[in-house]
């Protein structure tokens, strides 16, 4: 890893070819993660969704939940989702997040990881409605789980193992989205929950 800091300090740069993304393993959220891993777990209207791939209906295998301004409609697998109105505590954690990440979010995607079985096929965030190099802030809470990367064109490429660790924050910007996909893996070994908000400009 290279050092590149953003204003507040906060933010290593990891160092992979054909992106930006940047890292710090533990950012100050103004509480307790622990608290607000369980007040998450408890106070959002999580649901399973179906999504429809290659013509087939599939249960999601985590749950989600989509919160943003009224316009922030949102479209990914066949799905389009309403967002429900901003809570005193994620807009906390947006505020929070836009300092660091020096970018202005107008939605927040929830996953629900409830154990080592659940987990998010390998995707890139490229829906249009994101824009042409979209800033993704995503902040993880609770059990440690590895988000894998992987070049769409580089095949000679490895992928790269990125354990995003309780009270994290990691942003993907500039030309990220067009060269790797990214994933969270089912794990073998029983885990603990984890959530994951990942904020967005809906354009
Ligand atoms: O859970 C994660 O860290 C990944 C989430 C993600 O990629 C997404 O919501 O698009
Ligand atoms: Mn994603």
């Amino acid at each position: 890893m290279t050092l590149d800091l953003f204003a507040s300090g906060a933010l290593e740069r990891v160092d992979l070819p054909d992106a930006e993304i940047y890292y710090s393993p533990s950012v100050d959220w103004g509480a307790n993660p622990d608290l607000l891993l369980q007040d998450l777990i408890s106070q959002i209207p999580w649901r399973t969704e179906v999504i429809n791939l290659w013509g087939k209906e599939h249960q999601q295998p985590r749950l989600a939940a989509w919160f943003g301004d009224p316009d922030a409609r949102y479209t990914y697998s066949g799905l389009s989702l309403n967002p429900l109105p901003w809570t005193d505590l994620l807009s906390s954690l947006r505020s929070r997040v836009e300092a660091l990440s020096e970018a202005s979010f107008n939605s927040v995607l929830l996953n629900y990881y409830r154990d080592h079985r659940d987990s998010m096929g390998m995707h890139s965030d490229d829906e249009p409605e994101l824009g042409k190099n979209p800033i993704i802030a995503s902040v993880s809470l609770g059990e440690r789980r590895t988000f894998v990367l992987k070049h769409r064109f580089k095949k000679d490429l490895k992928s790269v193992q990125l354990p995003l660790d309780h009270g994290s924050l990691l942003l993907m910007k500039g030309a990220t989205q067009h060269h790797w996909k990214h994933g969270i893996n089912k794990l073998s070994q029983p885990c603990g929950p984890r959530v994951n908000l990942t904020f967005r400009r809906i354009i």
